[in-house]
């Protein structure tokens, strides 16, 4: 899918110049799914935006092929196989036949989405392959018509989800069906220009939906993928016709054309701020999201624990992606990764479910999520010191306490800022969290709050999102694959070409001290060997670009930590940092972040 190229900070920004003209101004895509804008609050959004953590299952005929066809082994995305080798229709069936999936357990897979504390499941009835997982009358390629297993995993995983509380859904690929002569996106079997996409939707897409729609009972979710071959008025049709067989189901963003209940983000991608409304980031567990036997490359608990702090703090769901195997099992990993990050929830899970964004952006510490009332704070390192700052709290703090054991901790308040005397904490701890209570009304996020830069922790951050801009700079998530369809989302300032174009950073510096400055950046070979200035505490400093690689989406993107400089910050306080190029023409670097290191 193509990216669009407007970022979160540019939306933001365009938001608030057209406020000044709030009648004829257009919506933003933020807004599109915020209905604190538009008034009408969708009920049955409510169990959704209080979920947070939802399970993501891969699940299809490339389970059985596992990342190989005819002894090549394949990496990326393994529901891609198909694709990838240009395997001919008539070769791909035959694999349905040694398909039996004997190991599958529904009460095993529910059991395990319980035990990790998630709240909903959504799992692909048909993903791209065009092979459906369920009994259908509308095709004969199908698990129960095709295979050897010859019944329907979905009736009993529906059931016993359900049954646990957990909510379900189906992953549906409305638009690309590899299997069929009229279906999106096979252009090794089929000619693309002879297609009729409508008969393709009019004969199988919808009558499989409506299929799912009725035979698998409520659903909480209907996740559409990689929308096509449909206007916005054929779309609008499409979500009415089926609409109506379940009027309280969620559909996702990708159903296309900016219709859905609630939008998603790209593969892989975490907005870089608080986002309003209802929304979900979507992570596979390893590599892939349908099942190779050579993907190894599992997140940790940590990582999941501190990626789903990371999610809930802009307001948002995570729905993390399991690829079970072609016999039925879901990755050792996985489960045991998944069970261990449900202990964390046992015990944090208050700050997690129905929490919204925090009030403060991003600390050196680690993140924030918020209730009425209250404020969490997730302590992902803790200071040398043990001194936290949560700075431009305008909220009236009656307590601070652990949430792991309920000990109310020393607090003071000078200004905005609240400095709590933490505990000794397990240096090793995925995330420990902290309450906050408070009374009265605490502004929103404040989005120009100066970045933290602090001597207590061993690397200060100041990421590209927080840049001010000056000229043709942007701000810009780059996106780009490792291996094939796995994509990865990096934002950064690009298009600072010329002197005047500029990228400015406000930052708080809470006590004096020595510091190295280096600047993160992904340099293309005519770019390098370029200079740069960086302004910051009344001196300038001046660069050369090192050469990293070009720009290809379909590489990764390599960054290099450049250390430029050291400076003394002789006072705490507030200091802007300014970089530009010292020529014009050519773009200097696509700049991620600029650190701050903390010397002596
Ligand atoms: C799609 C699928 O093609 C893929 O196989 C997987 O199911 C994934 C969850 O979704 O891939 C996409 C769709 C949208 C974007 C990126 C990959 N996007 O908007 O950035």
């Amino acid at each position: 899918m193509k990216k669009v190229k407007l970022t979160t900070k540019t939306l933001l920004t365009l938001a608030l110049l057209a406020a000044a003209n709030p009648v004829t101004r257009a919506q933003t895509m933020d807004e599109m799914w915020d209905s604190s804008v538009s008034g009408k609050e969708n009920p049955n959004l409510k169990w959704f935006k209080e979920a947070k953590f939802g399970m993501f299952i891969h699940w299809g005929l490339y389970a059985k092929l596992a990342g190989e066809w005819k002894g090549k082994r394949y990496y990326g995305s393994g529901e891609w196989i198909m694709s990838q080798a240009r395997i001919p229709v008539a070769e791909y069936k035959q694999a349905a036949q040694t398909f039996n999936p004997v190991k599958f357990n529904a009460d095993e897979w529910a059991q395990l989405a319980k035990d990790a504390g998630i709240k909903y499941m959504v799992i692909t009835a048909k993903h791209h392959e065009g092979f459906s997982m369920f009994d259908s009358k509308v095709s004969d390629f199908d698990i129960v018509d095709a295979t050897p297993y010859k019944q329907d995993p979905m009736k009993a995983l529906s059931a016993a989800t359900r049954k646990r509380g957990v909510q379900f859904g189906f992953y549906y690929s409305q638009f690309q069906d590899w299997y069929e002569p009229n279906g999106g996106k096979n252009s090794w079997d089929f000619d693309e220009s002879k297609k009729d996409y409508q008969k393709y939707y009019q004969e199988k897409a919808i009558p499989q939906l409506k299929e799912l729609l009725s035979n698998y009972g409520p659903l909480g979710i209907v996740w559409f993928d990689t929308p096509g071959g449909m206007t916005k008025e054929q779309t609008q049709g499409f979500v009415n016709e089926l609409r109506v067989l379940q009027p309280k189901s969620l559909f996702s963003s990708r159903v296309g054309q900016g219709l859905g209940d609630y939008r998603d983000f790209g593969d892989s991608e975490v907005p870089a701020t608080p986002i309003k409304g209802a929304w979900e980031s979507i992570y596979t567990h390893n590599d892939s999201w349908g099942y190779i036997k050579h993907d190894m490359n599992f997140k940790t608990p940590t990582e999941i624990i501190r990626l789903l702090a990371n999610v809930a703090s802009k307001g948002g769901n995570l729905m993390l992606n399991v690829g079970p195997d072609g016999e039925g099992n879901i990755p050792e990993y996985s489960v045991k990764f998944l069970r261990e990050t449900g202990k964390w929830l046992d015990k944090n899970g208050e700050s997690i479910y129905s929490s919204t964004y925090g009030l403060i952006p991003a600390q050196p510490w680690g993140v924030s999520t918020s209730k009425p009332g209250k404020q969490y704070l997730h302590v992902l390192h803790r200071p040398v010191n043990g001194k936290l700052l949560v700075p431009d709290f305008k909220g009236k703090l009656s307590k601070v306490y652990a949430l792991a054991d309920g000990k109310n901790l020393v607090w003071k308040k000078t200004g905005n800022d609240i400095w709590i005397d933490l505990p000794a904490i397990d240096a090793d701890a995925a995330n420990t969290v902290f309450v906050m209570e408070f009374s009265g009304k605490v502004p929103d996020y404040n989005l120009n709050v100066p970045v933290t830069v602090s001597n207590q922790y061993p690397e200060n951050m100041v990421e590209a999102t927080f840049a001010k801009l000056k000229g043709a700079a942007k701000i810009q998530s780059l996106t780009y694959s490792h291996y094939y369809g796995d994509w990865k989302h990096t934002i950064c300032v690009t298009d600072l070409k010329n002197k005047s174009d500029e990228a400015d950073f406000s930052i708080r510096v809470t006590e004096p001290g020595v510091y190295k400055i280096a600047l993160e950046y992904s340099c293309s070979p005519e770019s390098a060997k370029q200079e740069g200035s960086l302004t910051v505490n009344d001196q300038e400093f001046l660069f050369r670009t090192l050469r990293t690689s070009d720009f290809d989406k379909k590489a990764p993107l390599p960054f290099i930590k450049h250390t430029i400089a050291t400076t003394t910050f002789t006072k705490a306080g507030v200091y802007q940092i300014r970089i530009h190029p010292l020529q014009d023409g050519l773009e200097l670097f696509r700049l991620k972040s600029v650190s701050l290191d903390p010397v002596l």
